[in-house]
Parts: structure tokens; sequence; C-alpha cells
């Protein structure tokens, strides 16, 4: 009895010493897990440090080690720091297509040192494009199938690695051995790919053996050869196209490169498509099966051509590509009073179905996407021109599970046409996907309601995150529109880890702004667009809002030419220091009536708007000049940003503080950006009450929506807000939810409350823009803000309010989880918040006075692990480091 107690008291001395120990965890190189195929010769390395057993944990130092092949390249020694979340690798020169093992341990603010942690890796790229041994191969055939591409090859000895490097021109899926090498979809995406090409870097070591081995890799259109946009006008070459070489490194340490190259073969099979729009087509019957393994027989395959396309487009993907995230079963089988036979998902997604088919050969088999029914029937007319259909044609031999394998579509419902008799749920599913970036936030409050707008707002984002941001997913345009990313960006930092999504294309914004700075309005650019305010700006608010979210400011230090470009152009465009002449596109889809004849539309004039942007890029690319130490820059465009407000306010401002445009974008603007004078802020703030009062909603477009909330809580008026958010009246937020709403719409009246789809041929139920508001959730509501750039310093300051009882946003930071999670019952508020070690917080605890406020049942008086600043305005301030801390006050 006393051993067991002796050994029980040792384990719970050792539980006890080792959690009182400072742990690392979630090793990233240049913000990814393991990355394979990394290009940076310095990358970026980061970690989490935890320490659950006490509060105010502080890193104090890290020593850092990386090994290639059991041979040490870089010991940082210990190096005195608390930096965890940008330490550049600083050892050996890394060298391409090499695999480097690293491990970090950390010292806390007590001298306690961590075991070392688990190991990570990166894999490096190819940095010399003289290292691509592969040549551009085409199949010379034009038609809408396929192409299908393969070869066989031996390999000598036992492997030790085997990487495969590949692009294409076109979408690409590639096998090796019968077996698919990646999940990865849609690759190697779109960026601006005359410039820009991204090629893909798997480890294959597992696919390949000893012996004969073939790889098959088919190319569909996808970006690169489909007409793109409503116009069908565009596109990039019209001949399929496949760069892949497989880098073996075996056992003995001699090693092997099989690369495109002439004896590669080609030939069509069962996939074909006209067009991204319009959807798949396979013909079972044309499968062929086996081709990716080494004993088919391809004697009636054609050659391919070798060309000389030059490499120097090639760029490693910094980014996780699109995959599938979810799958959904059917919640509804249904005919509709025409007699379609419909599936409702449940769900509004980007992504295709998965049908179980049983059949003769020769049916065919058609699925229709929708994303809405208009009273009850299946509706596309917003589709426009796509077709965005799947048709598989049967084989009859048996039943199998089939999906689309380059095409996806904007829809929560499914037209089946084909199947005999009763359709079986388990026979479809409905497959998700985006861009596999990792979810980081969460927010949720005692109103289900507010939580299905979170919860749209978060798929309509992931909907629109297929690879670039685009504006919808559906009809014949899921196009990059800058604007569209702008307004939503800090929404997106909120639910994703977004950081490398926008790295790739912010990297395309900068390669084909034109020459003359004017930023367009998609990217990659597939038409001139109008030059807009508020589109064009995504050029500098991403960049610095991104600086702002995860603190690297690198994104600045790549993007800081394009953003002076933009305010450039604008500047030659000045007239005054006004920049009137432009035809923007002005707050898109703000409030307005068809048939306006007292004046009531919320206009707010486009020289106002552009005003305003420029003042405000030109405010953000000052900031930039200074953190980056250009100060000839910053005396240069501070001297601009002073003259574009002075003009701004001596033409859109009356003496009494009325703006030229009375609505609420425009106050709205004017105050977020800081344009008025002090004395005339406070009065702008009030007009701007006036004015939602006036109309009872809200009545902002695309640019005034993002920030509305945010000024009226800044300015004294949170109940305002939340007027705003609660209300469910169209125009609002929630009304789309009272129609059934699983996603952002793109009008606040894409379909009207008589259950017609608004009868504009703009009108998609899948636009995120209007789902800014998020952003205002989780740093206003729920109170959860970053003080410092990547939250180095956090500011907990939430804005209740009584239709509450509880409201939570957590969120995953460079540093490790924060949170802020309020509840108020009558006058009583708990607030609990969770701070990562690393980093420091400033709370105000929503209360009466600063005596009514504990923490985990002491006066604030009595607690040693945090200051108590005194009371404010309705706030107890304090100031805090890591840990879990919960306040409970009064509000009276
Ligand atoms: C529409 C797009 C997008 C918007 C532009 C101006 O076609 O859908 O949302 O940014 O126009």
């Amino acid at each position: 009895m006393k051993r067991l107690l002796l050994l029980l008291l040792s384990c719970v001395t050792t539980v006890w010493s080792v959690a009182a120990q400072p742990v690392v965890s979630q090793l990233r190189c240049e913000h990814l897990t393991d990355p394979v195929g990394m290009g940076e010769r310095r990358p970026m390395l980061s970690w989490i440090v935890s320490d659950a057993s006490r509060r105010g944990v502080m890193q104090q130092a890290y020593e850092v080690r990386v090994e290639t092949n059991g041979r040490t390249v870089w010991k940082s020694g210990k190096v005195e720091s608390s930096e965890s979340a940008g330490i550049f690798y600083d050892g050996e020169p890394l060298v391409s297509n090499m695999r480097y093992v690293w491990k970090v341990r950390v010292w806390d603010d007590r001298g306690k040192v961590s075991a070392w942690s688990r190991p990570a890796s990166w894999h490096t790229g190819l940095f010399e494009k003289a290292e691509w041994q592969a040549r551009w191969i085409e199949p010379q055939q034009s038609d809408d199938r396929a192409a299908m591409f393969r070869r066989t090859f031996r390999l000598s000895k036992p492997v030790a690695e085997a990487t495969l490097y590949i692009t294409a021109h076109g979408i690409y899926e590639a096998d090796i051995n019968g077996r698919r090498v990646s999940e990865d979809l849609l690759t190697p995406g779109w960026t601006a790919y005359k410039k820009r090409l991204q090629y893909q870097a798997y480890d294959v070591t597992p696919f390949v053996a000893k012996g004969d081995n073939a790889i098959g890799v088919t190319v569909a259109k996808g970006w690169y050869l489909s007409k793109l946009t409503w116009s069908r006008e565009f596109n990039y070459g019209d001949e399929y196209g496949l760069l892949a070489q497989i880098m073996v490194r075996y056992k003995d340490g001699t090693r092997e490169v099989i690369a495109t190259d002439d004896d590669w073969r080609t030939a069509t099979g069962a996939i074909s498509y006209g067009n991204l729009y319009d959807g798949e087509t396979i013909d079972l019957n044309l499968r062929c099966e086996g081709w990716s393994t080494a004993s088919f027989d391809d004697a009636s395959w054609k050659t391919v051509r070798l060309t000389d396309t030059p490499l120097d487009n090639l760029v490693p993907s910094v980014s996780p590509a699109v995959r599938v995230i979810e799958t959904f079963k059917p919640v509804k089988i249904f005919t509709t009073p025409s007699g379609d036979r419909v599936i409702d998902f449940g769900q509004n997604i980007s992504g295709r179905e998965r049908v179980r088919l049983h059949g003769k050969r020769g049916d065919t088999v058609r699925i229709y996407h929708s994303e809405i029914l208009e009273k009850g029937e299946f509706f596309t007319r917003n589709l426009r021109t796509a077709k965005a259909v799947s048709t598989y044609i049967l084989s009859g031999e048996g039943e199998e599970w089939v999906a689309p394998h380059f095409a996806f579509y904007g829809f929560r419902y499914i037209k089946v046409e084909g199947i005999d008799g009763e359709l079986n749920p388990d026979d479809f599913r409905a497959e998700a996907i985006s861009s596999a970036t990792p979810a980081c936030g969460t927010f949720e409050t005692s109103d289900s309601l507010i939580n299905r707008l979170q919860s749209n707002i978060k798929w309509g984002m992931l909907d629109n995150f297929v690879d670039i941001p685009t504006d919808c997913p559906q009809r014949d345009e899921r196009l990059g529109w800058t604007g569209d990313a702008q307004v939503f960006f800090r929404t997106a930092t909120f639910n994703r880890d977004v950081q490398t999504f926008f790295t790739k294309w912010m990297a395309d914004v900068a390669a084909e702004q034109y020459d003359n700075g004017a930023v367009n309005g998609v990217y990659p650019v597939t038409h001139r667009t109008r030059i807009s305010a508020g589109w064009g700006d995504a050029a500098t608010i991403i960049p610095w809002q991104h600086y702002m979210a995860y603190g690297d400011r690198r994104m600045l230090e790549r993007q800081y030419s394009s953003m002076k470009k933009w305010v450039d152009y604008i500047t030659s465009k000045t007239e005054n220091d006004l920049w009137r002449k432009e035809s923007s596109y002005g707050d898109w889809v703000f409030f307005s009536y068809s048939d306006d004849l007292d004046g009531r539309s919320a206009v707010t004039i486009r020289p106002f708007i552009q005003q305003c942007f420029y003042a405000h890029s030109l405010d953000l690319v000052v900031r930039t000049a200074q953190l980056l130490g250009a100060a000839e820059d910053e005396t240069k465009y501070k001297a601009l940003y002073k003259r574009a407000v002075d003009a701004f306010r001596n033409e859109y401002v009356t003496p009494n503080g009325m703006l030229v445009s009375d609505t609420q974008t425009a106050y709205t603007l004017a105050l977020m950006f800081d344009l008025l004078p002090e004395e005339q802020r406070a009065g702008a703030a009030k007009r701007l009450v006036e004015n939602v009062n006036r109309y009872g909603h809200i009545t902002t477009g695309f640019l005034g929506t993002p920030y509305i909330c945010e000024v009226l809580t800044r300015f004294g008026y949170a109940d305002v807000a939340y007027k705003l958010l609660l209300n469910k009246k169209i125009p609002s937020w929630l009304y789309p939810i009272s129609m059934g709403a699983t996603t952002i719409w793109e009008r606040w009246n894409s379909m009207l409350p008589n259950g017609m789809v608004n009868s504009n041929s703009m009108v998609s139920f899948n636009h995120y823009a209007y789902g800014a508001i998020g952003d205002w959730l989780y740093r206003w509501a729920a109170g959860l803000q970053e003080a410092a750039p990547g939250f180095r310093k956090i500011r907990v300051k939430p804005y209740l309010n009584d239709h509450f009882t509880s409201m939570k946003a957590e969120e995953r930071t460079p540093y490790g989880l924060a949170s802020s999670a309020w509840t108020l019952d009558g006058d009583a508020v708990t607030l609990t918040v969770e701070i990562p070690a690393n980093t420091t917080a400033e709370v105000y605890v929503p209360s009466a006075s600063a005596e009514c406020v504990t923490e985990s049942g002491r006066a604030l008086a009595a607690c040693d692990d945090l200051t108590s600043e005194g009371w404010n305005d309705g706030y107890t301030l304090v100031r805090l480091g890591s840990g879990r801390y919960e306040f409970k006050s009064t509000l009276k």
C-alpha cells in the first residue's frame, strides 16, 4: 500500500513538473506545416509556446536546430528573444529538392527550459530554373476532351526518396502506379499564368519502387483553356500542356530524374468538357482501365509534341491547394410542381456531386446545379450562360460512384435526369471544396439566428476561396474581384488562416498591375474593368490589414512598390488634389428603389467615395513607409495625404459638418478613415445615427457595409449597431436567413419577400461581401482585437447587448488560442478571456465601477497576476499576461 502511495505520489509530481515547463508545439515553416516544395532560401519559422500550469508565460530564449540527412546545418544556439512567430533560418545555404528536419526548444521567463519539440520538416523546391530537366509536352489535340499523358520508367535500385514536381497548362490530376498522388484539386491553381505559373511538389516516395513504374497525368481545360467571363472572350491558350519531373534519390545516394520528354504518350479518355462554367461529361465507356500502371499497353497512344515554352514563369506554390472540405448527404428529395426531380443538400456550397450509378450501357444521367428554389421550382436563370451540368454516360457494368474531376459548381440543389425509379438518398453526396486554409476562429452567441449568420459568412467565404478569392462560385463569372476581397479581408482572417492564400493572390495583383499603376477590378486579369475606388485599394488595404492580422511584415515589403504605384496612379488623375474623374463602381449594390420618385435611394456620389479611399490609401502608404524606414517616401506621401484630406474637407463637407452625400456610407467612410476634423466627428456620427433611424435599416453597399457597425460603436452607438445587426426586415443581414439562406447574398434583396428571385441578371446567392460584418462580430461585439500586429498584444473590449445572454469569439492567433466570452444575466456580467503565452493583453471588463469586479473570486486589488488601471466610461481596465481569467462584475 505504502509503495502504491509512493508510486502515485511520484506520478503526480512528474506530471506536475512536466506541466510546469513550457511546451513548444505547432512548428511551422513559412506558415505551413511540413511544406514540400518550399521556395524561400531563408524561410520563416514559427512555433507556439504554452504552459497551462501558470499565467504570464513569456518566452525568454529559444534554440533551433536544423538537419538534413542526419547532418546539422543550423544550430542557432541559445538566442535571447521573445520572438516565436518570425524566426528566419540562418544556417548553411539551403539546397534545392532537399528535406530539412528541425526542432526547437525554449526558455521561459523563469528560465525553465522546455523539452525539444517534436521534429517538423520542410522540403525545398527548385531554386534554379536549370534544375528543371523537364520540357513542356503537348498532345497535339484541340477538342474538348481532357488530355491524358503517360510514361513508364524503370528504377534500377532501392529508392530513398522521390519527389514529383508538376504543373500544367490547364488543371491536372496525377497518378503513379494507379494511385492518385494527392487529394489536391484544380492544381496548379489560378495565377497570372503568363508571369506566374505555380508548380506543386509532392513526396511520392511511397508510390514508387525498384522496378517498373508508370506515371499518368490527366490535364483538363481549367482556367487556362476555358473561355472565361460572361462574354467568353478570354483564355490563356488553346493547347493543353504538361511539365513534370520525378526526382529520385536512391538509397546508395545516386540520383535519377524522370521528366516530361518525347518518351511520353498521350490519348483521350472518358472526360470532356467545353468550359469551366459549363461542367464535365464523363463517358464511362471510354475509360482506360489501368492506364497509369506499368503493365498497360499504350501502343495505340500517340506521341507528344515537345515545345520550347520557356520556364521563367514558374513559381513554387506557397498556399494550400483546393480540397474537399466537407461532404453533405441529401436532406430532402422531392419533385417540383413542374415535375423536376430535385435533391436538397441543405447547404449552398462550391463543389461537386458524387453519385452512385447503376443502369444500362449508354444511359445518360444528367445532374444540374442550382443555388435556390423559386416558388418551389429549380432555379438556374442566375447562372446566366453557365450550363453547370455533369453528364454521365453509363457503361452498364454494375454500380459505381462517379464525380466530376475538373469541374465545380455553386449549388445547394441538384436536378437529376436519366435515372429511372425512386431516387435513393444513399446514392447521392455533395462534396464542398475550398482552398484548404486552416480553420482558426469561431464565433457563437445565445441567438441562433446570429449563429446562422456566422455560419453563412463562413460558408460564403469557403465557397468563394477556391484558389483565388472569387465574387461568386456559380455563374459565368467566378472572378477574383478586388473590391469583394478587400471589404471581406478582415472577416476572412478571423475565420480561416488566410495568410498564404493572400500572399499568393496579392503577388498576382502586383504582377499584373498596369504599368501606370492602375489596379484592375479582377485578378488574375481576364479583362480590363473600371479602375475603381474600393476595388483598386485592395492593393493597399489588404497588405496593411494582413500585416495587422499576422504581423509578418514581408507582405508589406513585397507589396510596397505596388502600393505606391496605386496611389501614384490616383495622384496622376487628380485635379486640385481631388480624384474626381473615373468611372468607378461606387458603393456597389447599395440600397435603392427601382422607382425612386422622391429620391430616397442611398446614393453616395462616386467622387466622394474616391476621395475617401485616395486619402485612406495614402495614409496606409505613409504608415508602411514609416515601418519600412523609407523616410523620403514617408515625407512625400504625408504631404499628399494632408492635401487629399484638405481637399476632401473643402469639397465635400459643409461648414456645419454635413456631407455632400447625406448617406450612411458617406458618414461611415469619412469617420472610419478619420477624414473629418476632430470637432466635427461627434456631429457626423450623430447624423449617421439619424440617418439609420430615418430609414430604420441599413442602406450601405459593398463599401460602407464592412465599417458601419464599427463606426457606430466607436462613437458610442453600439446599441444602434446592434439594431442594424438584429433587424430582420429587408434590407438586413437577417432577412436572407428568414428566407432560408445558408450563404451571404449578393444583394440585400436577391430574393424578394414574395419568394421570387430578383429579376436582375446579376443576382447571386453566394457573394461574401456583405458578410464583412463578421469582423465587427469578432472584434467589437465579442471584443477580441489585435492591439499590436499579429496579436502580440491583445485588446479585449466587448460591447454587451441585452438581446444576448452570451457571446464568444475564439481565435488561433500566431501565438496560440485567444478568446473572449461574455455572459449577461440581468446586470451580472461574466467575462472569460484566454490569452496565449508570449502575448500580453489589456482587458476592458464591462462594469459599473472597478470595485465590483472580481477575478476568479478575488477582488482586483488582491490579484498579483494582473494590474488594474481603474474605471472609465463603463469599463475597468486590467493588464495581464497569458492564461485563462474569469472576471465577474455588475453593470449597475
Ligand atoms: C460584379 C461582381 C462583383 C463586383 C463587381 C463590380 O460583376 O460580381 O461582386 O465587385 O461586379
